[in-house]
């Protein structure tokens, strides 16, 4: 059926880069190779829902990893499989045009609101403003009239980094301030573009959100713990870590913890999706998980550089006793993780997966 698809898509996406755009979603939504033509059906035949995107506060990572990725074609086939009526990094428009484009949208079509940058509440909001508005005052005129919300990065689902201790400028996610529409967040500093294009893929082909996790994330990017599919595990599990960056433990690629990675406790496909068409992620390149998927990563997950505080690690090197310091350590995180209730998320994932799969 792929091969019949006809496209009104950029002519800059060819047909090799919308197919392969396509296969790399379902791969990250953990659907089998016979639902990718369903998908390539969707993405190319589906009304083209339109989006209004609102940027707060915020580094604009999570909009330039999605445009300038190595993957050209996965942020062209997110700009053609949507309409993207209002986004203030790549419109045209400027000044009071602008704003008519975002009031157009907003009071006369069905739209999906996609967030990017925390909310600041402190003195009514004043840190942040556009067009003369507080992004409390912008969020709520349009979020009430919008179908669904996606946040976009960790400072749109949790703070980010604005939101760490003080808060001096009381920054709160999209979920603080709204309750009553459906949220999906998709945290990460930035966060991985395939997991926005997987997410909205999803709803072309299914007519449905994905299923989200206890702190609405999608299940497909964010049900898999890092540290459960790390290709250091086995260093892990045999107790052989680095002890300090550029050691000979480091060059010869061992386990991160000690040197601080948040890999136990932090639940992404990272280590699965990879990142552009270098094909790595932080671990893969020497540098530990910072756990920037998680709520409060800059507080809680700090230091970044020191290992998580609830695990004793005894004295490495005895291969004898390895397997033991790995299980203990596994024991004492998944207690230190708890709300996740990893065994849950796994029996809900393979649920949500079986479900699309039949639709
Ligand atoms: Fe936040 Fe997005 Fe971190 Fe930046 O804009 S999630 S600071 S990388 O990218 O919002
Ligand atoms: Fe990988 Fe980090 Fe876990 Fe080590 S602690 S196995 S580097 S995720
Ligand atoms: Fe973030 Fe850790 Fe992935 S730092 S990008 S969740 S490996």
């Amino acid at each position: 059926m792929a091969d019949t698809v006809k496209t009104n898509l950029d002519p800059q996406l060819d047909r090799r880069g919308f197919l392969k755009g396509c296969t790399i979603a379902a791969a990250a939504l953990g659907l089998s190779d016979a639902m990718i033509p369903k998908l390539v059906e969707a993405a190319a035949t589906a009304e083209r829902p339109r989006v209004i995107w609102l940027h707060f506060q915020e580094c604009t990572g999570c909009t330039e990893s999605l445009l300038r990725s190595s993957h050209p074609d996965i942020g062209r086939l997110i700009l053609d499989i949507i309409s993207l009526d209002y986004h203030e990094t790549v419109m045209a428009a400027a000044g009071h045009q602008a704003e008519q484009n975002l009031h157009d949208t907003v009071d006369n079509h069905p739209f999906i609101l996609v967030v990017e940058g925390a909310i600041p509440t402190k003195d009514n909001g004043i840190y942040c403003k556009i067009a003369g508005k507080t992004a409390m005052d912008i969020l709520a005129e349009v979020a009430p009239k919008a179908s669904a919300i996606i946040a976009i990065g960790t400072c749109a689902t949790f703070g980010g980094v604005q939101a760490a201790a003080p808060n001096p400028t009381g920054a709160v996610g999209v979920m603080d301030l709204v309750s009553d529409k459906p949220i999906i967040n998709i945290p990460g500093c930035p966060p991985n573009p395939i997991s926005f294009l997987g997410t909205i893929l999803h709803y072309l082909t299914f007519k449905r959100l994905p299923a989200l996790d206890s702190l609405n994330r999608p299940l497909f990017a964010y049900g898999r713990r890092i540290h459960d599919h790390c290709e250091r595990r086995a260093h892990f599990d045999e107790g052989r870590f680095v002890e300090q960056y550029g050691d000979e433990f480091h060059k010869l690629g061992y386990c991160l913890y000690k040197v601080g990675c948040k890999g136990p406790e932090t639940f992404s496909n990272c280590p699965v999706v990879r990142f552009n068409d270098v094909d790595v992620w932080p671990v893969s390149v020497g540098h530990g998980c910072i756990g920037c998927t998680e709520p409060n990563f800059w507080d809680t997950m700090t230091p970044f550089y020191e290992r998580l505080p609830m695990v004793k690690i005894p004295a490495t090197g005895i291969v004898k006793k390895a397997d033991k310091v790995g299980k203990t350590i596994l024991a004492a995180t998944a207690a230190g993780i708890g709300i996740h209730a990893a065994v849950g998320i796994g029996k809900s994932l393979i649920k949500g997966k079986k479900k699309d799969e039949e639709a």
